[in-house]
């Protein structure tokens, strides 16, 4: 469906046309609608904004990436059909490779969204027939993992997922990065850095910061990353989310016809 632009949620409406398009693509699964869901309610708490915290989890995300001596950018069916270009982005700026990662697995859908992904201009996608189950402590298809690129990745970076994977991922010793709009999930809660924000946003942030810290020494870099505290960034998102609450309780919330 067109969205006219004049409607005042055109970028919302906009987006869920990625997903619902994905769908009839066969990208995305009929689940990823309700996870949308879910993320467009975080996303109205915190203004459909990137929030200060966000920024802090961003700078950090982009000096991992930078350090990372293989570090691996994970695509599911809604990340392929929210930030294909994006994710083809980044992994150019950081050398990153990019494995397709699904918890609806079959090897037809993970072909779909590796075409996908090649079309806007990704050179090779990882996860597909390379992939075996190998990630310890998940009984589930995102245990999948190749060899050249999760199972001996340093930093992994997950959007939109659905819990055990980043702890597993963790367990491994791996330095995980989280774009979930909700602070509270256990992915936002496990991972080392959570950049609490909408992909659509997000990500081209995060290109824009490793484009801006590529310039930096090593130490300094090191010293981004050291200084980071998922935990306190985590509180001041809740923080930014109540404060926010309290302040539109204080208003009138009633809009005028017209
Ligand atoms: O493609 P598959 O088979 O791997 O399945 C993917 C889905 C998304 C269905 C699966 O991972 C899932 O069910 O996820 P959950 O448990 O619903 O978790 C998704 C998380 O992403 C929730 O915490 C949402 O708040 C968050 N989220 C949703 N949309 C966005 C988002 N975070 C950032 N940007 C969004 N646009």
């Amino acid at each position: 469906m067109r969205i006219p632009r004049s409607h005042p949620r055109y970028w919302s409406l906009v987006t869920r046309e990625k997903l619902v398009e994905g769908l009839r693509e066969g990208i995305v699964v009929p689940q990823g609608l309700i996870a949308h869901g879910r993320g467009e309610c975080f996303d109205y708490l915190l203004g459909e904004t990137t929030i200060p915290p966000a920024l802090k989890a961003i700078r950090a995300a982009a000096a991992a990436l930078l350090l990372a001596r293989n570090p691996v950018i994970s695509v599911n069916g809604n990340v392929a059909a929210l930030a294909a270009r994006h994710v083809v982005e980044l992994a150019k700026a950081t050398g990153a490779k990019i494995e397709v990662n699904l918890f609806h697995w079959s090897l037809d859908r993970a072909k779909r969204i590796a075409r996908h992904l090649t079309a806007v201009g990704a050179e090779r996608v990882l996860g597909l027939e390379d992939a075996r189950p190998a990630i310890p402590g998940l009984d589930h298809p995102r245990a999948r993992a190749s060899p050249e690129g999760i199972l001996s990745a340093d930093v992994v970076l997950v959007a939109l997922e659905d819990g055990d994977r980043t702890q597993a991922l963790r367990r491994m010793g791996k330095i995980v990065i989280a774009i979930d709009l909700n602070p509270l999930s256990r992915t936002a809660r496990t991972a080392s850095i959570t950049i609490v924000d909408n992909i659509v946003r997000a990500l081209p942030r995060l290109v824009d910061a490793v484009n801006e810290l590529r310039r930096l020494r090593r130490e300094e870099l090191e010293a981004i990353l050291k200084s980071y505290d998922n935990d306190a960034v985590l509180r001041e998102v809740v923080d930014y989310i109540a404060s926010r609450l309290r302040e539109l309780a204080s208003r009138r919330l009633a809009l005028e016809p017209g």
